[in-house]
């Protein structure tokens, strides 16, 4: 089906109309990088280029691999069959089957879910859950949200308030009022070059004893942690942290939200790191994954205790003064169940976890490379920190994106001066061998 569109996709002729999000865009339409199609584990690009291998699962989201006939087929079998129907007073069959099959793979009692868009409209629809839960328990007081320098929990005002990166927050007034950060977790001198959860970290968890006693557990309503930081170059929770955290929210009253639209849907080698961690959060942000990136779909699983608070008072009030008018699209539900069938059939997380070490062990080869400073990886995910060049920070890595797509037909995510990879979870053996030598080679041109 795909091939048949590829004569239509030509070059446009005025590349001026589009700003490209997150992207420096003169740079960009001066020499376009421009993608027309895609298959598997790779993409393919204007004027008959490719194959370029996917070293980064498209934005961390094309989990089981691009353009897969089951979800491609689902996709049309559901534009002829139901194009929209609303979400608000009405609902269509496809939304409960896909919640049911979500509610399944969440641990414990993490069983309600409710669909928005986008990773940022999950996150700050999970803030908003758990600011309400906390108003119609009878515990109003509890308006202060905690999240983490180097969070990263997309780019809504919610998202950019708890989330902890400079540039994403500077520009862009007063934020939420009453939101305090824990410190990051990640220190090069006592981790650098670590394979998987550090050892060194777990007590700065307690960090979040210090902003209770700061601002006393009364005024806290959550905490959003990412299980591993993924934008800000990979950085997996130190041994023990994650449980930390739990007992600590759980000591004081306070939601422990986890946002896994990275780190869910097999990343980890699970279906969420929740799983991974041994940790049961009471909310989980997720997106991307869940439709293998090919139609827009996020979302948040609360626990039955959360849903269940919201389900008093009289029955012909609504409970959450919230959604979206494509909340539960039926593109993307039908799209999201025919990925979860893939990711089971295909035993795609525990493939994740399968190649975990080969993964890593290739990653290591790259110590040693002119200007690599540290290499950390988790699941199907590293991240490689260069030096940065003489006063000019990030420019190293946008040099090794630029040469990666044109002489090696490679695409990396970078952030900073940091490389990050994160393959669709079919990589082959022989694939993470390729991009590896890739990179290493891309690594040497930019010294
Ligand atoms: N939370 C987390 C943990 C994310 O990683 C979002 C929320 C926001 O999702 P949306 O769908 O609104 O973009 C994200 C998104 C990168 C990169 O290269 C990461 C994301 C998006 C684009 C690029 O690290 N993460």
């Amino acid at each position: 089906m795909a091939q048949t569109r590829v004569a239509a996709a030509s070059v446009p002729n005025n590349l001026e109309s589009f700003w490209l999000p997150f992207t420096p865009n003169r740079g960009f339409k001066r020499a376009p990088r421009l993608i027309v199609r895609a298959k598997d584990m790779h993409y393919y690009t204007a004027g008959g280029g490719g194959p370029v291998l996917d070293g980064t699962a498209g934005l961390w989201c094309t989990n089981a691999g691009h353009n897969r006939d089951p979800i491609v087929a689902a996709i049309a079998g559901q534009a002829e069959e139901l194009d929209y129907s609303p979400a608000f007073q009405f609902a269509h069959p496809t939304a409960f089957e896909l919640a049911s099959r979500l509610a399944a793979l969440a641990p414990g009692d993490l069983n309600r879910v409710f669909f928005c868009n986008s990773g940022s409209e999950a996150v700050d629809t999970a803030l908003k859950i758990a600011l309400a839960y906390h108003y119609v328990r009878g515990e109003g007081t509890r308006t202060r949200l905690i999240g983490r320098e180097r969070g990263y929990h997309g780019v809504g005002f919610g998202g950019i308030s708890v989330g902890g990166i400079v540039n994403n927050r500077k520009f862009f007034g007063s934020l939420l009022a009453g939101v305090d950060h824990l410190p990051a977790t990640y220190s090069r001198e006592h981790q650098a070059f670590t394979k998987g959860e550090p050892e060194w970290g777990a007590h700065l968890a307690d960090e979040l004893e210090r902003l209770v006693t700061l601002h006393d557990a009364s005024s806290i309503a959550a905490v959003i942690v990412e299980p591993m930081a993924g934008s800000t170059g990979v950085l997996p929770p130190p041994q023990g942290y994650l449980p930390r955290l739990r007992a600590i929210c759980d000591r004081h009253g306070i939601l422990l939200i986890f946002d896994e639209v990275i780190t869910g849907f097999g990343r980890l080698g699970y279906a969420f790191a929740a799983e991974r961690y041994g940790v049961v959060p009471d909310l989980i942000a997720f997106a991307k994954g869940v439709t293998s990136g090919a139609v827009p779909m996020g979302g948040v699983i609360a626990s039955d205790r959360i849903y269940e608070t919201f389900m008093r008072g009289p029955e012909h009030i609504i409970e959450l003064f919230h959604g979206y008018t494509y909340s539960a699209h039926p593109l993307a539900c039908a799209a999201g169940l025919a990925t979860l069938d893939l990711y089971r059939d295909e035993k795609l997380f525990a493939r994740a976890k399968a190649l975990e070490p080969r993964f890593a062990e290739a990653a290591m080869t790259l110590k040693g490379l002119p200007n690599v400073l540290d290499i950390r990886t988790v699941g199907l995910a590293v991240g490689i920190d260069l030096a940065s060049r003489a006063g000019a920070f990030g420019l190293r890595a946008y040099e090794a994106m630029e040469r990666a797509f044109r002489d090696e037909a490679l695409m990396i995510r970078i952030a900073g001066d940091t490389i990050a990879l994160s393959p669709p979870l079919i990589v082959s053996e022989a694939q993470i061998g390729e991009m590896f030598e890739k990179v290493a080679r891309v690594i040497k041109a930019v010294a």
